[in-house]
């Protein structure tokens, strides 16, 4: 079969999966008969539309592949009373190893319907199918079951108190849930960001009402028939589809009865987020941009670095926050890296989502399509070297109705450049040399942002010495995305406020009280 033939044919058969088996969401009941897909919200334990409705549309040809309901103020408030509600309902006593035994068990229902899990990410993102099945699936089930783990043997402190007088106590600190938690998502890594918060939150016996990007609203929606599936009780996990401002992002953070604010997304963003929550008081945690670095030294593993580094810049078209926009490389090694990354970035295949063979898809969307290539404009103006890309590939097929851009490597920028220095979130880097191991540091940590880093060289005492002067919520040496989920995640400065991940992620989602008895 021809290419054009088998890629249609992929497609055709992924589409018919997800009509028929991903777009329902209500009570239970398949709107696959029906001409047009409607993602409902979920309040209360029911699936319920809401006024208006918004398209979702594809990224890899621009159609339309369903309808989203969008909650109005009314439902965002149902969805917070019924969390509420749930909060002393029979949750309550639902102890730590049933919580963890739920847990398993939506991570089994995630990975029973692994296929429609794929095909709805594959389809709302663009991203490629082998993507989505070897990291996001399978992230979306780990995070439940890692949480799962972890609440079992979550440390909780105690001291015994001895004072001057000879008075005694004992200290020590319960566990309870921060309430009801409002969970605000993006686009990148729809299920994966999502499941991230949501199952630590519920392991520590919270309620919560999430707003997943209103760009990829389906593995949300799947996850809540996921939820009903596996006998969560009502109100525990509510789901309402929107925007931000005026919608029902900024509905839920105005709310009042919320306890406590998770989200991801841009630094803008959250600080729009801050300032509507302080006038509740209301804890945030929250995980935004980067403007990361990578720092090879000229005694790399070279292929190993080139192949991580490749990684670094275009995995999911470079639509991961920690992807490595800034490669500063020992000089000697410059024009060789240069050219050996050149060589990857070329051979990267732009192709349809759902063609196993395809490695980078399109961007998000029409918008983010041009953001990112007005900053391909302004590299240009800036007087940098486009060394490969630097535009919109043509293919004369649907895909010139996606939102594709080329890989692109630039070099030649000063520090002092935007390209250099704000977040583009696309498939480009830019790769500068320096001569000592300060000016490397000093350059990677010369951002207001400080997500992530990274540090390539087989001088095992330089990568230790280099990691810890870096500026980083999270540093790699020799690799990059490799994922411990008991460790901090987080960032400095722009890059956001907290740690989740681990014992970070319960003490974020859990009020400790202290008890001191007197002996
Ligand atoms: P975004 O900030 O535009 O949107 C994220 C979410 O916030 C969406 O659900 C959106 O509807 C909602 N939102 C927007 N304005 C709001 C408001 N005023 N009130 C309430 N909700 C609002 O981000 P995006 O474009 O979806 O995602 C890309 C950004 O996310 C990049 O900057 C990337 O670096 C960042 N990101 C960070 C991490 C991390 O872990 N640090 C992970 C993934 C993405
Ligand atoms: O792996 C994770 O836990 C995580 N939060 C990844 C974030 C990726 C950002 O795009």
């Amino acid at each position: 079969m021809p290419q054009a033939a088998k890629n249609f044919y992929s497609w055709y058969c992924v589409w018919q999966l997800f009509k028929t088996r991903v777009l329902c969401c209500s009570d239970g009941e398949s709107t696959a008969d029906k001409s047009v897909k409607i993602f409902q919200n979920y309040i209360d334990g029911r699936f319920v539309r809401g006024p208006r409705e918004f398209p979702d549309v594809n990224p890899a040809d621009g159609s339309v592949i369903a309808q989203v309901s969008e909650a109005d103020r009314n439902q965002v408030n149902e969805a917070v009373s019924a969390a509420r509600s749930a909060l002393r309902g029979e949750w309550r006593r639902f102890s730590v190893p049933r919580r963890a035994e739920l847990l398993q068990k939506i991570a089994a229902g995630i990975e029973a319907r692994f296929r429609d899990f794929v095909a709805a990410e594959v389809a709302d993102t663009g991203k490629p199918v082998s993507l989505a099945s070897k990291v996001d699936i399978p992230r979306g089930a780990a995070n439940f079951r890692a949480f799962a783990d972890l609440i079992k043997t979550a440390p909780l402190e105690s001291f015994r108190t001895e004072m001057p007088d000879g008075a005694a106590a004992l200290n020590y600190a319960v566990r309870n849930p921060l309430g009801v938690v409002g969970i605000i998502t993006p686009w990148n890594l729809p299920l994966l960001l999502l499941t991230w918060k949501v199952a630590p939150a519920l392991a520590c016996g919270n309620c919560v009402v999430v707003k997943p990007s209103e760009e990829t609203p389906a593995s949300a929606a799947l996850l809540a028939e996921v939820m009903q599936e596996a006998g969560v009780p009502r109100g525990v996990f509510n789901l309402v589809h929107g925007f931000g401002p005026d919608s029902a992002g900024e509905f839920l953070t105005s709310h009042a009865g919320v306890d406590g604010f998770t989200f991801t997304g841009e630094s803008g963003t959250g600080a729009a987020i801050m300032r509507t929550v302080a006038a509740n008081v209301k804890p945030v945690s929250f995980e935004l941009g980067g403007k990361n670095a990578a720092i090879v030294f000229a005694d790399c593993d070279f292929d190993e670095t080139i192949a991580g580094l490749t990684d670094a810049v275009f995995m999911n078209t470079g639509q991961v926050c920690l992807c490595a926009e800034r490669i500063y490389v020992e000089r000697p090694l410059f024009e060789r890296f240069v050219l050996a990354l050149k060589k990857k970035a070329e051979a990267l295949r732009l192709g349809w989502p759902t063609d196993e063979t395809t490695t980078t898809g399109p961007l998000i969307s029409k918008n983010h399509r041009e953001k990112v290539l007005g900053y391909y404009q302004l590299a240009r103006n800036e007087g940098a070297t486009i060394v490969t890309g630097g535009g919109a590939p043509h293919f004369g097929d649907g895909r010139d109705h996606g939102f594709y851009v080329e890989p692109t490597i630039l070099t030649g920028l000063p520090e002092s450049a935007r390209c250099a220095r704000e977040e583009i979130f696309g498939p480009v880097c830019h790769i500068a040399p320096f001569d000592t191991e300060e000016e490397a540091i000093a350059k990677a940590n010369d951002t207001k942002y400080g997500l992530a880093a990274s540090v390539w060289t087989t001088h095992l005492k330089r990568g230790h010495r280099v990691a810890e002067q870096l500026r980083a919520g999270i540093t790699w040496v020799n690799c990059w995305f490799l994922r411990d989920l008991r460790t901090p995640f987080g960032g400095m400065g722009l890059s956001g406020i907290g740690r989740e991940g681990g014992v970070h992620s319960l003490n974020f989602y859990s009020e400790l009280n202290n008890i001191c008895v007197k002996l």
